[in-house]
């Protein structure tokens, strides 16, 4: 993927996405909630308080709330299992290093060229080999489903990666919803086509040389999995339009290109799905691209990462890289018995 980077598109330069200072919540306020959270007794942080108790405690350190479409309460129960105590990657961090290659393929071009992207109206159809199927509205994608916090690593097939604290609910809750039929073997997904809001569409050479739309897919097991996410926010607040508003896939333990942003179309399937990053190049990306250090890239080593934190890229921490990004526990059993070199 780095190799499909080295185009700087230099056009279509809007102002820098503006974030004030005190909508920042950098990692000391983290740091200091978590001390008070602990000298309050309320145990680990998450595990056992409100959002509106958590949203209390922002107001101790000042901060303005931000506008936001997350108005009810979320839950943090799943932190406690999913691994909550991990460092988390700064706001600032997570929302101006993006892949989003609609939007342009440097790092910094989704924050600068996506922040006039219209996400209302929207429509999320959830259609194929299902027994109800449904169009969302804008408003049901946070509205419909109670929404959990879900602090979870980000490993991208480049070997960098990031800490999020995801705000959404179990894709599992939506199938179950629209009732998946007896032929459902496997998910697609597809991202928005708007050309005139995503220059990345309207050329080839600023859109990484993607055939858009942006699809993706997953099994249904995988699809059902109780780490599989749609994210509708981070940080506690709606999704970033840089992010894949308003609502994308996580898969943690999949390399990010899987998980699949701003998406209008969800099908369930007979048969296996075609994925964009697979049709570019399919000897480098496959359909499960689980994260696994002992499958290196055709042109670099999957080992190690770099873990993006407090400083600069380049002082990111050099971590070793684990099997299925770490959340084997909860997924290993769905490979058991397959080749992860053969079905990369
Ligand atoms: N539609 C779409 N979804 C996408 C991408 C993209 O270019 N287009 N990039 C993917 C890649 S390579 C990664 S690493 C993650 C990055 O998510 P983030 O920018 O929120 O960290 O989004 C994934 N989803
Ligand atoms: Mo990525």
């Amino acid at each position: 993927m780095a190799n499909h980077s080295r185009f700087t598109p230099g056009i279509l330069k809007k102002a820098r996405w503006h974030i004030q200072d005190n909508q920042v919540t950098p990692e000391s306020v983290f740091k200091a909630r978590r001390h008070i959270v602990k000298a309050m007794g309320l145990g680990a942080i998450g595990a056992s308080i409100s959002g509106y108790v958590q949203a209390g405690l922002f107001d101790l350190f000042g901060e303005q709330p931000q506008t936001s479409f997350i108005t009810t309460p979320l839950t943090f129960e799943a932190n406690a299992r999913f691994g909550q105590d991990e460092v988390r990657t700064p706001f600032d961090k997570v929302t101006t290093h993006n892949n989003f290659y609609e939007f342009g393929t440097s790092k910094q071009d989704p924050s600068d060229n996506a922040q006039q992207y219209k996400v209302e109206p929207w429509q999320l159809r959830i259609e194929g080999e299902v027994e109800r199927p449904i169009t969302l509205d804008y408003q049901d994608l946070t509205k419909l489903f109670p929404l959990e916090e879900r602090i979870y690593r980000l490993r991208c097939v480049e070997a960098w990666s990031m800490v999020i604290p995801w705000v959404g609910f179990p894709l599992a809750a939506l199938l179950k919803k629209v009732g998946v039929t007896s032929k459902g073997k496997y998910v697609a997904f597809e991202t928005a086509f708007d050309p005139e809001q995503m220059p990345g569409q309207k050329s080839r050479l600023m859109g990484g040389g993607i055939h858009y739309p942006y699809v993706e897919g997953l099994t249904i097991a995988e699809a059902m999995n109780e780490l599989t996410l749609m994210s509708v926010g981070l940080y506690g607040k709606t999704l970033p339009p840089q992010n894949g508003a308003p609502i994308r896939l996580v898969v943690p333990w999949k390399y990010g290109f899987k998980s699949i942003k701003s998406i209008v179309r969800i099908r369930v399937m007979d048969k296996q799905p075609p994925t964009s990053w697979n049709q570019l190049a399919p000897h480098e990306y496959g359909f499960y691209a689980n994260v696994n250090p002992a499958v290196d890239h055709p042109r670099w080593s999957q080992a190690s990462e770099r873990r993006i934190g407090e400083g600069g890229l380049f002082s990111a921490q050099r971590i070793d890289t684990l099997p299925f990004n770490g959340y084997s526990e909860f997924v290993a059993s769905l490979y058991e018995g397959m080749d992860l070199r053969q079905f990369y």
